[in-house]
């Protein structure tokens, strides 16, 4: 091997073959470097020979209401590639560049986004309100290599997925449940009742802390700092005055769905009141005429103000049950006692998310029974998409429709709950167990980090 020299003036054939063999060695180094970061992150960032360096890759996937990807990526030229992952159309769109064009559940899209300069950017869904609902996510771009990518969240599994610790990450992710959180939604709100006999209630309606899963505080927007809001009984023929005191940053106003009011008390600024300004009160007044299974929520800004928790459950009296008849071979005694009367608000979207009664699993609330007892389940839908609510072994007879009991009441398994839609239904715990129950969308209870959401269980005992 020749020696090496140190004359760099040394251009003889020998001397400029050594250089050569240098350069390559320092070359082969980098490309080693290079294969190793590639190999970290599965993406390819070499320098083509002769061309252009190959753009990095960055993934995203859209849900209602979550972009879901890296958020710190290294500068240079980039390609998003975008799923939408969702049930509803979503589009990327890097804010002051280019956008992907709407994608429907399922769809695919590369975005070319060019040169990006390190800096911060937006990106996010152009579809109206989907934005302000949650879709939207920040950005970082540094000079040069990009931190290690955390996983790719939108479940697209590639050679380096380390298959174990998914399911490592899913089985602890289950055994989580029950959690404790701080703060319990849904309690019954007690009124004042007036000389005449007016049952009077007080809400007051401001931002709060809410813990929605553990550890993940929200500042929600809430009715005396709960969600879902107090809930609210009263009996037919009762006059009814409700007493919402504003200390939202913004205007509010209260909607009774489902519940007959006059006009003037519906709840929709500035049709038929005025909008209560932030620090002001209002007072609604009416008088409930007959049964009915129904909710209050915000209308103005409702596609900020409900899903971030501003929705509670409003029953008058009790819904007629098909107590005594025979549905589909299946009697129902006519004594029938319930045990157990369960208000199950969904919501999935907002500070609040895909949630059970205002909490996500682990934290959602656990139901116990023993074997031979009868529930009744009264679903209402808060969010912005269907949940098919799903009970592992208790038939749900639905009996009531928004209130409205059915004159032919049916079995099922998977129960569709809308949004506004409100479901009665009875079941009786045959079996005892731990049988899961949960919106059959699976993604709306399961991502890479585990179980989540929209699940709870029944506990069932001998
Ligand atoms: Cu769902």
């Amino acid at each position: 091997m020749t020696p090496r020299r140190d004359d760099a003036s040394d251009l003889s054939p020998a001397g400029a073959f050594d250089k050569f063999l240098i350069v390559l060695a320092v070359l082969g180094a980098a490309v080693a470097v290079l294969a190793a970061v590639v190999a970290f992150r599965g993406e390819p960032a070499v320098a083509e020979e002769g061309g252009e360096p190959e753009p990095q890759i960055v993934h995203f996937a859209l849900s209602e209401f979550a972009i879901d990807g890296a958020t710190e990526m290294a500068s240079g030229p980039t390609v998003f590639e975008v799923v939408n992952d969702g049930s509803a159309a979503h589009n990327l769109t890097l804010e002051g560049g280019p956008a992907t064009p709407d994608l429907a559940a399922g769809e695919t899209a590369s975005l070319d986004v060019g040169e990006l300069s390190p800096g911060t950017y937006t990106v996010f869904c152009a579809i109206a309100g989907h934005r302000d609902a949650g879709m939207e996510a920040l950005l970082t771009v540094s000079q040069g290599a990009a931190p290690p990518a955390e996983g790719d969240p939108g479940g697209h599994a590639g050679e380096d997925t380390d298959w174990a610790a998914l399911d490592q990450q899913m089985t602890d992710s289950i055994l989580a449940f029950p959690a404790e959180t701080e703060g319990v939604g849904n309690q019954p709100l007690e009124p004042t009742v007036l000389p005449d006999g007016t049952k009077e209630f007080h809400l007051t309606a401001a931002i709060t802390d809410w813990e929605v899963e553990p550890g993940k505080v929200v500042e929600a927007w809430t009715y005396n700092g709960m969600v879902p809001a107090p809930h609210i009984q009263v009996e037919v023929g009762d006059k009814v005055r409700v007493v919402v005191d504003n200390q939202l940053p913004m205007g509010t106003d209260v909607h009774w769905h489902g519940v007959k009011v006059p006009n003037s008390m519906d709840g929709v600024a500035p049709i038929t009141q005025p909008l209560i300004q932030s620090g002001d009160t209002f007072v609604y007044e009416f008088t409930v005429e007959e049964p009915m299974v129904a909710m209050y929520h915000a209308h103005h800004h409702g596609q900020m103000q409900v899903p971030n928790g501003m929705f509670g459950t409003f029953m008058v009296g009790e819904v007629a049950m098909p107590v005594g008849q025979t549905v589909s071979g299946v009697e129902i005694p006519a004594d029938l006692v319930v045990s157990q009367e369960i208000p199950m608000v969904l919501n999935d979207a907002g500070v609040i998310g895909f949630s059970l009664n205002g909490k996500s699993f682990p934290a959602t609330q656990p139901y116990t029974g023993k074997v031979g007892d009868w529930i009744v389940v009264h679903y209402f839908n808060e969010g912005l998409q269907i949940h098919p609510m799903h009970q592992h072994q208790f038939r749900q007879l639905v009996y009531a429709k928004d209130g409205v009991p059915l004159e032919q009441p049916y079995w099922v398994d998977t129960l569709n709950v809308a949004p506004g839609e409100r479901y009665s239904v009875l079941m009786q715990l045959e079996d005892p167990g731990t049988w899961v129950w949960h919106c059959h969308i699976l993604t709306h209870v399961e991502r890479e980090e585990g179980m989540f959401g929209m699940v709870t269980a029944f506990i069932v005992e001998e």
